[in-house]
């Protein structure tokens, strides 16, 4: 019989050899037809499957929460400063993609991680936040630079709102609010971040929704898919502030002398 040449690559989320492009087996044609979203191509791309609407929704209203936070957050900063160096627009972008990581926006996947270990384990929050202490690890997808308990991030509550009135179960969520809770009560500045939003919301949507196994679970958690969300948000306000430095005509950035404590 035949033998098949073994291949270089092995690909399993989209094919372009037809008539039109398949994402995950849905034919271009469909997607535009059936007036399917950018949540659901994150959904056939990413997770290989269509969720339904309220899954979509929500991947929608994170990338629309967390598309720009202003010029002052680390990634735009980069992002202005490198635009007023006169470089291009894709190296604008990756500057300010760059300093994504465990402080700034991508704290998502661990703080599902830690969340979901701690729940899982049935840990109270007392136990989980003092035995993070102990390790010496910030809790991720808590704290911010400016959010406060007695101003917090609108976009938490915006999050929080939709899920309490769509998801089937927020158990993950509740348990960030009540670590939330423990952790105010050592520092105002100890908020539920937008990273732990997301971070405990997906757990709940990857739980409630019924389209994936424990093991689909553990692995998504574990490849960490989650970061990709404020990756792929946020470089809609990278871009923006690119075009707007360029249209400003903006000089090189220098940092101003009296800004800087020059010591021995
Ligand atoms: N402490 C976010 O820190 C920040 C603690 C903690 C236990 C914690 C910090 C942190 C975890 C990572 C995380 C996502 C670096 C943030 C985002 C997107 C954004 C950004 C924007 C956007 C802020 C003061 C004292 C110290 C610390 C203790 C702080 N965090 N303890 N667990 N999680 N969080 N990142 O204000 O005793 O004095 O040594 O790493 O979730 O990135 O808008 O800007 O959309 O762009 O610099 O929203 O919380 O506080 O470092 O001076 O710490 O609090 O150990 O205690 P700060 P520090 P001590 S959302």
């Amino acid at each position: 019989g035949k033998v098949r040449a073994p291949t270089h690559i092995i690909s399993t989320i989209s094919d372009d050899r037809g008539e039109e492009p398949c994402y995950a087996g849905v034919p271009m044609s469909s997607i535009v037809e059936q007036g399917y979203g950018v949540g659901d191509v994150i959904s056939l791309l990413w997770f290989k499957r269509s969720l339904p609407r309220y899954c979509t929704h929500f991947i929608e209203i994170c990338i629309m929460l967390c598309a720009d936070h202003g010029p002052c957050v680390s990634g735009a900063h980069n992002t202005i400063v490198t635009a007023r160096a006169g470089k291009d627009l894709v190296s604008s972008l990756v500057s300010g993609l760059l300093t994504i990581g465990p402080r700034f926006g991508g704290a998502i996947d661990d703080a599902a991680r830690y969340f979901k270990d701690a729940y899982d384990r049935c840990l109270t929050p007392y136990e989980f936040v003092e035995s993070m202490k102990k390790k010496g690890i910030r809790v991720p997808g808590i704290g911010h630079r400016i959010k406060r308990g007695d101003n917090r991030d609108k976009r938490v509550e915006l999050l929080q709102r939709f899920a309490r009135t769509h998801f089937p179960s927020v158990k993950y969520m509740e348990y960030a609010v009540q670590v939330e809770t423990y952790t105010l009560s050592k520092a105002n500045n100890l908020v539920l971040n937008v990273d732990g939003a997301i971070g405990s919301l997906f757990l709940d949507l990857l739980a409630g929704s019924g389209m994936f196994s424990k093991q689909e679970i553990d692995e998504i958690v574990e490849i960490g898919y989650l970061n990709g969300l404020f990756v792929l948000a946020r470089s809609i306000g990278l871009i923006g502030h690119t075009f707007d430095q360029k249209r400003l005509k903006q000089p090189l950035y220098r940092h101003p002398w009296e800004d800087v404590l020059y010591t021995k």
